[in-house]
């Protein structure tokens, strides 16, 4: 295996200017054509052209169109013998390939009887042979060739020019891409599709054509999708001024699909499940997740594709960036505040249950990695989420219109290239002079070259004679794998106070003329800081890191009244949050620690209060209460605990909420009788919240059934599965039966999959139900492995083996982690088993036990030994080894 380092960057030897390539296309043997015009790179010393490849037969190459000498080393061909000097040079190699047989999904590949290609990172060398790099952006012309009746639809990057009959029965289509392009960019598709249009008109007056190509069947599916595309260009030339720049672009669904989408130049191409969804079979998390994932795409065709990233080593340039556009994309299609605070609680929830973990184990990182194995390793939430919260702290400390101004230059610069991570903070440093960013820019990007998540320490000491509050902040960062020592990163803290009764105080430091209302930021740069605030009257409550402005760990040593004082009282929605998780969080952690069996009640009458006054609250939105409801999740409480035994969390957590079900009982029938209607279905936030609460409240009244007997709630939960008028309805109905070990979940089970058999996106939700439902005496692992051998299971489609493979190891920790090892044993099996097949996904796989050096007994020295097994097979992928070897190292 070789390791690629950021530090060995070289420009390639020769730029390719244009790419004409011709498709014959046959699932067996397709054949290639790619006439390429090249020059040298006059910055580098001459020397051969390597042109990468993988899996390919080659049948010819011409130079300037004569046969010439090459030779292959490894993967590689090579041409030792260009001609000298600067001229243009003709390269024709002619190649077939095997799309039937492509079970990686990388490259040019077939679904369903239709063509896909997926190129980014490295899949283009599967099609032809190619600088397969991202800094080389060529003007692509591709023909395509097929039979008519099997493949009707022929698409490529770019604009149609001409299309016609050839003999045979087969038909062709050119498509002339106006843009240059890595060739990670590259798609076509081509197959039996149809597609929903839209012409739209931009602001600048230009007509664009957006089209949405699906299977026949899945037309009335499609409407989502398009509404979020149209709303996509709306809001980034709004927010942004980066218009539509080509004439039509296409989205297309395939079922078979390694990524969640890909951002190809003007022919995005989909995994259905973030496209497909009507009221029927969608959940309002469908509808959301598709907006934002159409909204990324879309995103990507400035920050990814009109600047692109000069190696892969500056994935987060693109990517991090991508993901705050369509974060911020997200909350300004919310037209209240509450709802936007809502969305940011939900993204801070997945970086901090898997990213934090991620940076604290074996495969932590920095957001710009300095080396891999497997670039297809490095597309996590450290380069995606980490990435976005790297880029929204630039926000912070620049400003709205800063930030604005910082995109624009950054165009105005490098449109059209292929550039780095500091070329992006540079941009907006450099257009906003004045600036904290611009004056601690070099030490902000310790984001970028750092790994591991900082912990700041907030403490506050109140001085009533002086009237006076420090608030000093401390910050630290453990070491990661490759980094012992860390400097002290730039982090902005958003700050409040509240008086006892809990209004906001004004804020006012000794050297300031005016108080100021509301919240500050104050950015934290050494290792230590103290700030202190005059005019104070009484010893305030400190509302700290508002809005999560950094993604940090902070220790705020709060007490339990403090913590209730901000949950009732905080005007930061996102704080107010936090100050729930945090009340649960400490009460989980000690029954957790407590000696002996697990407390019957780990709740206190305070906390049961405070959460009934929550869900009572006349005028909270009812997705913040579901989300203040909701318990920390076992995996971020696992991350607060240095020795990790999954079935005593698990235990502890389903406790709790089984108090919470009992203690509120009455609360919760009130809540799911005053939220259970919301006439017409409407994926908007206000009544998507509204669902979300009836759906927790359904299931807290069935568990709290589970414990009396009593067998009305868990009759109306079955009653509203069958009536429901829509899927998230349905879903959480069916979700309370199977979550609370009813009886009837059975049933239930057994007439949805009767019902919606021929949808599998919905089968999908079923696997994905059973394998993640909680343990109950190690019911789940017996299930999961029956479901395998389901009918309608098939491991060689990633979305059906993350539905339950992954639902049972990544995402079910208490049925996951047995005694007996055998949850291991199984994990261990399916790793070697999609590896064979399909490297990327079975490395996804591989990194459910990532924190194992964290287990408890007997559980760290089985998963060692499951994880040693893994390592000891001689064949692996790439992409598996990486992932054991970091693990075991
Ligand atoms: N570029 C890979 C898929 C995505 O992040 O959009
Ligand atoms: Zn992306």
């Amino acid at each position: 295996t070789t390791v690629v380092r950021r530090e060995d960057y070289t420009a390639p030897a020769y730029w390719i200017d244009t790419v004409d390539l011709s498709f014959d296309l046959d699932p067996a043997k397709t054949r290639v054509l790619n006439k390429m015009r090249l020059r040298r790179n006059p910055d580098v010393a001459a020397q051969a052209l390597r042109l990468d490849g993988e899996d390919l037969n080659l049948a010819r190459v011409l130079v300037n169109g004569a046969g010439c000498s090459f030779k292959m080393d490894g993967n590689q061909l090579v041409l030792e013998n260009l001609p000298d000097g600067y001229a243009p040079i003709e390269l024709e190699i002619f190649t077939t390939c095997a799309p039937e047989k492509n079970t990686q999904l990388m490259g040019l590949y077939v679904s369903q009887g239709t063509f896909f290609t997926q190129c980014e990172a490295e899949g283009f060398r599967r099609i032809t042979y190619f600088l397969d790099r991202p800094d080389v952006m060529a003007s692509y012309t591709v023909t395509l060739r097929a039979d008519k009746k099997l493949y009707p639809v022929l698409l490529s990057n770019g604009n149609l020019v001409e299309e016609g009959a050839l003999p045979d029965g087969r038909h062709f289509a050119k498509w002339v891409d106006p843009h240059k392009k890595p060739c990670y960019l590259f798609a076509l598709v081509a197959g039996q599709l149809v597609a929903r249009e839209q012409r739209i008109r931009a602001r600048n007056g230009n007509d664009h054509l957006l089209q949405v190509y699906v299977r026949p069947g899945d037309m009335d599916k499609t409407e989502h999708a398009m509404n979020s595309l149209i709303a996509s260009v709306i809001w980034d030339e709004a927010r942004f001024g980066l218009p539509l720049d080509l004439e039509r672009f296409m989205i297309v669904a395939t079922s078979d699909f390694n990524m969640g989408a890909m951002e190809n130049k003007g022919l995005n191409i989909f995994n259905t499940k973030y496209v497909l969804a009507n009221s029927a079979t969608a959940t309002d998390t469908d509808f959301a997740n598709i907006e934002s994932v159409v909204g990324h795409e879309y995103f990507h065709n400035w920050t990814g594709n009109r600047v692109t990233c000069r190696d892969w080593f500056q994935l987060s340039l693109k990517e991090g960036l991508t993901v705050f556009r369509d974060q911020e994309f997200s909350m300004d299609l919310c037209a209240e505040a509450s709802a936007r605070a809502v969305k940011r609680i939900e993204d801070v929830r997945v970086l901090r249950t898997a990213q934090f973990p991620e940076d604290a184990g074996p495969m932590a990182h920095p957001v710009r990695p300095d080396s891999y194995v497997e670039i297809n390793n490095f597309y996590t939430v450290t380069v995606y989420e980490k990435g976005a919260e790297v880029v929204r702290m630039m926000q912070t400390l620049v400003g709205r219109a800063g930030f604005a101004a910082g995109m624009k230059l950054y165009f105005e610069r490098h449109d059209g290239s292929a550039v780095t991570c500091d070329d992006f903070a540079q941009a907006m440093a450099d257009a906003n002079p004045d600036s904290d960013l611009a004056r601690l820019l070099p030490q902000f990007k310790r984001w970028y070259s750092q790994a591991g998540t900082p912990l700041v320490q907030a403490r506050g000491v109140y001085d009533a004679a002086a009237r006076s509050y420090t608030l000093t902040l401390t910050q630290s960062c453990a070491p990661t794998p490759g980094q012992a020592a860390k400097e002290p990163f730039v982090i902005p803290v958003a700050i409040g106070l509240l008086d006892a009764q809990g209004n906001q105080l004004p804020l006012q430091l000794a050297h300031w003329n005016q108080p100021e209302t509301g919240t500050r930021t104050f950015v934290l740069t050494q290792d230590s800081e103290s700030f202190t605030f005059v005019n104070v009257d009484a010893e305030p409550v400190p509302s700290i890191l508002r809005g999560f402005s950094a993604p940090v760990v902070l220790d705020a040593e709060y007490t339990d009244a403090q913590l209730l004082s901000l949950l009732a009282h905080d005007t930061d929605a996102f704080n107010r949050w936090e100050a729930g998780q945090r009340l649960a969080l400490r009460r989980a952690l000690a029954a957790i620690r407590a000696e002996g069996p697990v407390p019957h009640e780990p709740l206190d009458a305070a906390y049961l209060g405070a959460m009934r006054d929550v869900l009572r609250h006349p005028t909270l939105d009812a997705a913040f209460k579901e989300l203040v409801l909701t318990l920390p999740g076992e995996t971020y409480i696992a991350e607060q605990l240095d020795v990790v035994d999954p079935q005593r969390i698990h235990a502890v957590r389903e406790t709790m909420r089984e108090q919470l079900a009992e203690a509120l009982l009455d609360d919760w029938a009130w809540a799911y009788e005053a939220h259970k209607d919301n006439g017409a279905y409407r994926p908007d936030p206000l009544s998507t919240g509204r669902r979300a609460l009836a759906g927790m409240a359904l299931t807290m009244l069935c568990l709290a059934a589970r414990e009396t007997g009593d067998a009305v709630w868990p009759g109306k939960a079955y009653q509203r599965f069958k009536d429901a008028g829509n899927m998230t309805d349905r879903f959480n109905a069916l979700s309370a039966l199977v979550v609370s070990g009813q009886p009837l979940a059975q049933d239930a089970l057994a007439r949805f999959h009767a019902i919606f058999r021929n949808e599998a996106l919905v089968i999908d939700k079923w696997f994905a139900l059973q394998a993640g439902a909680p343990d109950r005496g190690g019911n789940v692992l017996p299930a999961v492995r029956q479901l395998l051998n389901h009918p309608d299971f098939n491991l060689k489609n990633p979305n059906r083996a993350r539905s339950v493979i992954f639902s049972y190891c990544s995402a079910n920790p208490g049925a996951f982690h047995r005694n007996d090892a055998s949850g291991y044993v199984f994990w261990r099996e399916r790793v070697i088993e999609l590896d064979a097949f399909n490297p990327q996904v079975a490395a996804r796989l591989a990194r459910a036990l990532d924190r194992w050096k964290k287990l408890a007994e007997p559980y760290r020295s089985a998963a060692r030994e499951a994880i040693a097994r893994v390592a000891a097979k001689p064949d692996l992928s790439n992409d598996v080894r990486e992932v054991v070897t970091r693990a075991l190292a």
